[in-house]
């Protein structure tokens, strides 16, 4: 490895494709209790609903929004700079942390006075890292427990409520139709919340008293102040990861920042490096410099780096140093596989797959090859001790997932769960903040089981799960397979789904399996969200729906989850802006479109004075009639 390399100098610039303001969308912030409390929200504008069915104004939109400043054409981009600390004040005015003039980890020792590396590891920043003062917590799950509101706590409760009651107070404003606006597209679908209490409104202390019970949790290093605060827990939004990382074969630094951006554009509330092979530390640097989402790491497998990848040659010292190598420079969170104990590994003996978890086989090789417990579980109160010097949260990892849907929920996988709710318990002690890793390859009958175990067994910790997919019979398609499983168990109380890309199990994905993943990954939580019932999630839905009814095609696009794709697949055949008006798409053509014809017999009803459903009747009558007479072919949509 050669940091000297000035490679990283030359690349630093972003893809402007991957930081230009979504169609019709800007970048508002909602300002809080104090004027640094400016919460980032996407607000998207919409035309007005033609004369002819109603001329209404349809007010803009606000949808949760995690790209930070890179959709905000006013913020001034520099990756060499890194973001601005927005947390840096918070940090600070809480008095109980304290500046390091030296990295303490072995990364630290062994590279002081490396100039090169000084302006690879704190690109035009030089910020020197924090820690907790001596014998102090700096965890948001111990201020919360000592009944502190942070301003992070306050920033999350703004930023979950989405300016819904704006929202409605604007439809009913708009005019002489806005009392029939607002209880139309304000309109939800009781959900089904099992266990869950989400209230009607998201306020600082619900966030407060979700992180001291240890039902949420904030993953917010506070040597990663340039990251704007969010939760994970089943009482909020559900949230979605994404995994980016070279491999030993190959991407630059550069490109691994472009993921990134790339990631959150399209709706990543979380990212984590997965890097292993060269330039680990830079690559993460630059990552987390540039971040203003959470991030998390396995260092499992940085320090596997550092021994050559001889598991057995692990340590807990070299262990301790790289966890706080990185918890210095500000990785959020941690995957920690923790509960792979000695007596699980038999058990994985006669499974289909074995051991398919990367960090989980690096421990059951060293835990046979000294046939002792891993040095993570003989160890955990001191990585707790760590945690709190510097607000990192665990992530409990799942060594023992099943890797396939015969493996499902046997008693490796549940064996692990249950020590990860023990180590939990441990944990809280400390306060410290715990999510728990879930599976991995579940059949759609045994997913909801799953679920209550791991709320049962962790005491209602966060779960975060990898998918599950629901069948193994479809490569190249798992992120499907697992996005149905995602959907189910977001919506049985998972707090995180862990995307999966089209690449899943065949290779590395490029960016476009990124999109796709997270796309796919994006519309599993969203409707785990409408299950759940949480509070104004059907109002986007709302929204777009009343669009497409009203053949507001732009609108239609700009409300999706992915405007440009939505566009292009319109364009395909319907090309001219003058179908962007037009009442119809290529689906059925202009004489078959279902909606049309709803528009046409609320006309002819309005105009005849006869009632809906006669006149629909006799509508599609004539309707059938003009069918069999072109012969033209007609689509089932649904
Ligand atoms: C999430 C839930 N279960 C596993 N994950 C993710 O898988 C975890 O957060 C990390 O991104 C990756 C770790 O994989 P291994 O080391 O367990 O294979
Ligand atoms: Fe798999």
């Amino acid at each position: 490895m050669n940091a000297k390399q000035p490679f990283v100098a030359n690349q630093a610039q972003v893809d402007e494709a991957a930081i230009a303001p979504l169609p019709n969308s800007r970048k508002i912030y909602v300002e809080g209790s104090r004027p640094d409390i400016q919460v980032p929200m996407r607000e998207i504008s919409q035309s007005d609903t033609p004369t002819g069915m109603g001329g209404e104004k349809n007010p803009p939109i606000y949808v949760y929004d995690c790209s930070g400043p890179y959709t905000d054409p006013t913020a001034k981009i520099d990756i060499r700079a890194g973001l601005p600390a927005l947390r840096q004040q918070w940090i600070e005015e809480r008095g109980d942390t304290e500046v390091l003039n030296d990295l303490t980890s072995d990364f630290g020792r062994e590279r002081a006075g490396d100039k090169a590396l000084d302006e690879l590891r704190f690109p035009g920043l030089h910020r020197k890292p924090r820690r907790a003062k001596a014998g102090t917590n700096v965890t948001q799950m111990h201020y919360a427990r000592q009944g502190i509101i942070t301003p992070e706590m306050e920033y999350i409760a703004i930023r979950e409520n989405m300016q819904r009651e704006k929202y409605l107070a604007d439809l009913k404003n708009s005019g002489p139709q806005g009392d029939r606006l607002a209880k139309l597209l304000g309109r939800q679908h009781p959900g089904q919340a099992y266990g869950a209490a989400i209230p009607p409104v998201i306020t600082p202390e619900f966030v407060r008293d979700e992180i001291a019970r240890g039902r949420a949790i904030i993953p917010n290093n506070i040597n990663h102040p340039e990251s704007e605060p969010m939760i994970i827990g089943r009482n909020f939004l559900v949230k979605i990861n994404a995994n980016i990382g070279n491999s030993a074969l190959g991407s630059s630094i550069s490109e691994e920042v472009d993921k990134m951006t790339w990631s959150i554009r399209w709706g990543g509330d979380t990212v984590m490096d997965l890097s292993t092979g060269k330039n680990i530390h830079e690559t993460r640097e630059w990552i987390i410099r540039n971040s203003p989402v959470p991030i998390g790491t396995v260092p499992i497998y940085q320090a596997l780096e550092k021994v050559d990848g001889k598991a057995e040659d692990l340590t807990w010292e070299l262990f301790r140093d790289t966890l706080i190598e990185q918890a210095e420079q500000g990785v959020d969170y941690f995957t920690i596989h923790a509960g792979v104990l000695l007596r699980y590994i038999p058990m994985t003996a006669n499974r289909m797959t074995g051991i398919v978890s990367r960090g989980g086989s690096i421990m059951a090789k060293w835990c046979l090859a000294h046939h002792k417990e891993s040095f993570l579980y003989t160890h955990f109160e001191e990585i707790c001790e760590i945690m709190k010097a510097y607000d990192v949260a665990f992530s409990l990892g799942d060594g023992l997932r099943p890797g396939s849907i015969y493996d499902a929920n046997d008693d490796a996988q549940l064996g692990e769960l249950k020590t990860l709710g023990e180590l939990t318990q441990i944990a809280w002690k400390h306060d410290v903040q715990v999510m728990i890793e879930g599976p991995g390859h579940v059949p759609m009958q045994l997913i909801k089981e799953n679920m209550d175990l791991q709320l049962e067994w962790c005491d209602e910790a966060p779960f975060y799960t990898l998918g599950p997919l629901t069948t193994d019979i479809a490569p190249g398609y798992d992120h499907i397979t697992s996005g149905i499983g995602a959907a189910m168990i977001g919506w049985y109380g998972t707090a995180m789904l862990c995307y999966v890309t089209p690449k899943e199990h065949l290779g590395l994905p490029d960016k476009d399996d990124v999109k796709e993943g997270i796309i796919t990954y994006k519309l599993a939580a969203h409707a785990a969200d409408l299950a759940k019932g949480h509070p104004g999630a059907q109002i986007r839905d709302n929204a777009l729906s009343k669009a497409r009814y009203e053949f507001r095609w732009d609108d239609q696009f700009n409300l999706g989850l992915d405007p440009d794709k939505a566009r292009e697949f319109h364009d395909e055949t319907l090309p001219k802006e003058s179908a962007k008006v037009a009442h119809f798409c290529s689906m059925c053509g202009p004489h078959f479109c279902s909606m049309k014809i709803t528009q046409d017999v609320r006309d002819y009803a309005a105009k005849q004075g006869i009632a809906e459903t006669e006149a629909l009747e006799k509508g599609m009558e004539e309707k059938a009639i003009e069918f069999v007479k072109t012969g033209a072919e007609v689509y089932r949509k649904v």
